[in-house]
């Protein structure tokens, strides 16, 4: 079996310190970050997800299984910077109210820090009123909102209006992103920037602070 493949498999029964020195190990032998997150932890991570919807896991080896992806991705954080230009700008994250996965979330603030740019993390369960207060306190050039559930994607539409209300939607860029989320319906919410990966979030991120 692959190291990348072992990773994907501890991944799967929760063994948070197994993947942790199999990421390792992996490094050590040349693996790339990328490849490591894209073909180790990723597809681990998905057969989760396929295997929670058809009711074959539930709750509580999700999050083992949770854990084990984020001691991973942990570990790759200091690696994934970009060799793309740096930019200069920040970014307050986070993961909208009444949606506590924050996963994916992790990995667009992990982008982005390797872009250079400093990233106000807020967490999960984030209101509306918290990402628009707290990019006024942090002057902030991005608000950039996760969600998992389609269930809170409407909270998305709040942050935009949260952001008219108090008066800085020309000054911000507001960016949307997570499994339910598409271009059209960050149109039809009038947000800025949808993108479908960490990668290309950061991407977005680090032209906005160009
Ligand atoms: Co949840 N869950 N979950 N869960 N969970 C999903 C999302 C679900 C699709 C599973 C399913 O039924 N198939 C389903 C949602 C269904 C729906 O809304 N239609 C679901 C459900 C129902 C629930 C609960 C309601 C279950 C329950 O309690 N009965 C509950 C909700 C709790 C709450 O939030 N209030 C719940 C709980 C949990 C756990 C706590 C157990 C755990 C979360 C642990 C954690 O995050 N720390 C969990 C998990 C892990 C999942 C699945 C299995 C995996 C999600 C994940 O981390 N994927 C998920 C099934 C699935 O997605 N297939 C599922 C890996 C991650 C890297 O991907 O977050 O999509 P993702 O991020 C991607 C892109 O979307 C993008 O970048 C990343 C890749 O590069 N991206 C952005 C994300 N944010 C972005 C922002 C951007 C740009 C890109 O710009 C700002």
């Amino acid at each position: 079996m692959s190291i990348l493949n072992e990773i994907s498999q501890n991944l799967q029964i929760g063994k948070a310190k197994i993947v942790k020195e199999l990421v390792q190990k992996a490094l050590d032998e040349g693996y790339k970050p990328q490849e490591i997150l894209n073909e180790g932890l990723l597809p681990g991570m998905a057969v989760i997800g396929e295997k929670f919807k058809n009711d074959e896991i539930y709750v509580p080896e999700v999050m083992i299984a949770a854990r084990a992806m984020n001691m991973g991705t942990e570990l790759l954080k200091p690696l994934l910077a970009s060799s793309g230009v740096k930019a200069a700008g920040k970014v307050v994250i986070g993961t909208v109210a009444g949606d506590l996965h924050d996963i994916g979330k992790n990995l667009v603030k992990m982008m982005m820090e390797g872009r250079g740019l400093e990233v106000v993390d807020l967490g999960v369960d984030v209101s509306a009123g918290r990402f628009v207060e707290t990019a006024i306190n942090e002057n902030a050039r991005i608000i950039a909102c996760s969600t998992l559930l389609t269930t809170t994607m409407a909270e998305m539409e709040n942050v935009v209006k949260a952001a008219e209300e108090a008066g800085i939607r020309n000054k911000i860029s507001i960016m949307v992103g997570g499994a339910p989320v598409t271009q059209n319906f960050c149109e039809t919410i009038s947000a800025d920037f949808y993108t479908a990966d960490a990668a290309s979030a950061a991407d977005v991120a680090a032209k906005i602070c160009e």
